[in-house]
């Protein structure tokens, strides 16, 4: 359901940026669920409020040139989108990855204005990345990458104007060589990125937060249906930062997770995956999923990373990237008697696969409520940053716990008053927008 704003924005920005279709997939779905709340509020058009907060007040491309190790200069595209900053500093992530270009950076960017306005924390919103692939490449080849992108980006970063962290192919090693490049160029020693090592003012429990969150999300979707993560099977998507944590949750809620994944395949495991062995191929010896089922006997290993979702599951906990649950998966899912799914990566589901779940009236979150413990998190990192205090795990994750419970609540709370109950999509898209909105409205036309 769409109105005649909605639909001449969402026009607009595909004929402006033809061939974006990550960015017009996630502007559309948000856009759409705004239908009432434009309806009610006719000074939201009359501010342009849509087509302000669709185009990215700033974005910066460049390039990054690097040695690798044989001699050869190699070049990467990096950029930094900052998209919104309208509650606080731009705040997001840094995706390494080969397929990373304007439309996914954009798309990206784009949900985390909603998913940090959701977290109750000021941070607006922002992401970067580069097309550079980690993969098969030497520790120093990784820190001459990453040393060269930040001699770029560190003159439009700071801690109070736009805070980087972690994303797919940027974990703690990654944040590391960052902070250590931006420290020497700036000669500053404070909170410009989080997700960083302990030593060095990271947070406790960032490393664990989004996939901790997700399953809290998913804790209370599931108290609403009377049900819990007791001795339900769950399968995980990807096998990187938030899979495995959010697999480690779901495991200490009394849940089996029997299925994890990587970009090449999955592996299936009835008896309940070994965390210890995945977190050891995954964390420390940065080998492939495969390799899971050479060492453990009960598990098997299969081609193909979209197979996981035909395997029977109580709840699914999509973790790995955008796109990687379609209409097909979602009806296969429901089939087999699938009861939850919380969203660990941005976007995971295609919009026809959310059709599917809402229409099932299945417990069902989406990404920019169920995976915001990442960066609200983060937002407890640069807390901790300016006092120049560390809070303790339990300080840290009781908070998140909370936070969490406030998102859920909060969209539950907006898509009854929207006239869609149950529907968190809309719920968390019309709370998060709301304040954003009022915010900018107050900030005049900048
Ligand atoms: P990691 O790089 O740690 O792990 C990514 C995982 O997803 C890997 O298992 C990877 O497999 C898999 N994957 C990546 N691309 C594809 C693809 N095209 N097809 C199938 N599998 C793929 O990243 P994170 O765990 O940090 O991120 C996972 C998701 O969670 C992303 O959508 C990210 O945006 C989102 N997210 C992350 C947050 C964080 O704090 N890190 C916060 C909120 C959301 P392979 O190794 O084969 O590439
Ligand atoms: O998508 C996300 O929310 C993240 N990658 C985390 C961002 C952050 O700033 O912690």
């Amino acid at each position: 359901m769409s109105n005649q704003y909605v639909s001449r924005v969402v026009e607009t920005l595909k004929k402006r940026y033809p061939g974006e279709a990550e960015f017009h997939q996630a502007a559309t779905e948000v856009l759409d669920s705004l239908t009432p709340v434009i309806k009610k509020n006719k000074e939201i058009e009359q501010a342009g409020i849509l087509e302000r907060i669709t185009e990215p007040e700033r974005q910066i491309i460049f390039r990054v040139p690097w040695v690798d190790d044989s001699g050869k200069v190699q070049v990467n595209r990096g950029m930094r989108i900052q998209y919104n900053s309208a509650l606080g500093p731009y705040k997001g992530g840094i995706r390494f990855h080969p397929s990373v270009n304007t439309s996914i950076i954009k798309f990206l960017g784009f949900e985390q204005i909603f998913k940090n306005s959701l977290t109750g924390l000021m941070m607006g919103g922002g992401k970067g990345g580069a097309d550079f692939d980690p993969k098969g490449k030497s520790d120093n080849e990784v820190m001459r990458f990453c040393q060269s992108f930040m001699t770029e980006l560190y003159r439009h970063i700071d801690a109070d104007t736009d805070v980087p962290a972690g994303d797919i192919g940027v974990g703690a090693r990654e944040i590391g060589y960052m902070f250590g490049q931006y420290k020497r160029i700036k000669n500053i020693y404070h909170g410009i990125l989080t997700g960083k090592g302990l030593l060095y003012g990271g947070s406790l429990a960032r490393t664990e937060a989004t996939g901790y969150g997700c399953v809290y999300f998913c804790e209370e979707m599931l108290k609403d249906r009377k049900s819990s993560f007791e001795k339900k099977n769950v399968v995980v998507s990807g096998s990187g930062n938030v899979a495995i944590y959010a697999a480690q949750k779901a495991m200490s809620l009394g849940a089996k997770v029997i299925a994890m994944s990587d970009s090449s395949g999955y592996v299936y495991d009835a008896n309940g995956i070994k965390l210890d062995v995945v977190k050891r191929l995954k964390e420390v010896e940065r080998k492939r999923i495969s390799e899971y089922a050479k060492e453990v006997k009960s598990a098997k290993f299969k081609d193909g990373c979209s197979g996981i979702w035909t395997i029977p599951c109580d709840i699914a906990l999509p973790s790995a990237t955008q796109n990687e649950l379609d209409e097909k998966a979602a009806q296969t899912l429901i089939k087999n008697g699938c009861v939850a799914v919380a969203e660990g990566a941005n976007m995971p589901s295609t919009p026809e696969a959310v059709k599917v779940f809402l229409d099932a009236k299945i417990a069902y979150g989406p990404g920019k409520a169920a995976n915001a413990g990442g960066v609200a998190t983060s937002g407890l990192e640069m807390a901790q940053n300016s006092q120049r205090l560390s809070w303790t795990f339990d300080e840290v994750d009781t908070k998140l716990h909370q936070i969490m419970v406030n998102i859920h609540e909060t969209a539950k709370n907006a898509a009854k008053e929207y006239n869609t109950p149950g529907n968190l999509v809309n719920g968390a898209n019309i709370a998060g927008f709301l304040k954003v909105a009022k915010a900018m409205i107050a900030h005049g036309v900048v």
